[in-house]
């Protein structure tokens, strides 16, 4: 396991292979990826067991599928596809889709992108692996206009009653969707304060503080987990932070330029 410390370091280095799969493909949702850069270290690079040694492999469900730029960063990093490979994102005849999808590789076995769905899946795998008496654990990562859509809840359901406490949901909390600000659109408020009214051992942290990430993964309970994630939308890129625009924009000219230098240093 790596420290805090390499931890925090995994994560501006997933940011920049963001950048540099995004300089290669010229294609868009890379603000969604850079908001959820340091979870996907912590999970990564600290939380998730991959099936070496005696353990067995926990499962990643990246249930904002349009995400995967940054998956595919951290996978990269963590050597488990190469980078030659991701580079291939978003190009006809890649298996690096824009939503991740068959063939699937070490630390992604699971198809997503249609939103409302991962959560789901996720609780379906975490009653498989109680059924099976394995100590599997499930991760999810959803995102917060996401949670607009009734199949979260019926997801977060169904893990409290079942009390589905291998499960961890992390809501990327960055207040943006695609089209305008969540608190606009349809509020998710009280949004803490639902998921424990579901049964669930809920947890609001600042979704940018590797340690406090660190130590929301590591807090065990009888339910189901739920970290509420603070993020920003584009973090790590100044001109991208909280800026709606960049929901969908490709990076190009000196805006390209100055995200490369920023995620570098
Ligand atoms: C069912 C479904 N409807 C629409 C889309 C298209 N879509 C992709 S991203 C997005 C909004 C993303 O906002 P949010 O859920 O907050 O994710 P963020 O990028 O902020 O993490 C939408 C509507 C989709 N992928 N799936
Ligand atoms: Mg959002």
């Amino acid at each position: 396991m790596m420290s805090k410390i390499d931890v925090r370091e995994a994560a501006r280095k997933i940011r920049n292979l963001t950048i540099k799969i995004a300089e290669k493909s010229g294609t868009g949702h890379i603000a969604s990826g850079l908001s959820m850069a340091d979870i996907l270290a912590c999970l990564y690079f600290s939380e998730m067991r991959f099936g070496d040694g005696n353990a067995e492999a926990d499962h990643f469900v990246l249930s904002k599928g349009h995400g995967a730029i940054s998956l595919y960063a951290t996978l990269s990093l963590k050597g488990f596809i190469d980078f030659d490979v991701v580079t291939e994102y978003h190009r006809l005849g890649s298996t690096m889709t824009s939503f991740p999808s068959e063939p699937f590789y070490r630390g992604l076995d699971f198809a997503s992108g249609s939103l409302g769905h991962g959560a789901s899946v996720s609780c379906g795998l975490a009653l498989a692996a109680k059924l099976d008496s394995s100590n599997k654990r499930v991760y999810c990562i959803v995102s917060d206009g996401e949670c607009q859509e009734g199949a979260i809840w019926e997801a977060a359901l169904f893990a409290g009653h079942h009390q589905l406490d291998n499960l961890t949901v992390v809501v990327d909390y960055n207040k943006l969707q695609a089209l305008g600000k969540v608190g606009d659109i349809v509020t998710l408020e009280p949004f803490a304060d639902k998921w424990r009214s579901f049964g669930w051992d809920t947890i609001p942290v600042d979704g940018h503080d590797v340690a406090a990430l660190t130590n929301a993964f590591e807090k065990t309970s009888n339910k189901p987990k739920c970290i509420i994630a603070d993020t920003i939308k584009g973090k790590g890129v100044s001109f991208m932070e909280g800026d709606l625009n960049w929901h969908y924009l490709p990076l190009k000219g000196e805006y390209l330029g100055k995200a490369l230098l920023e995620t570098s240093l």
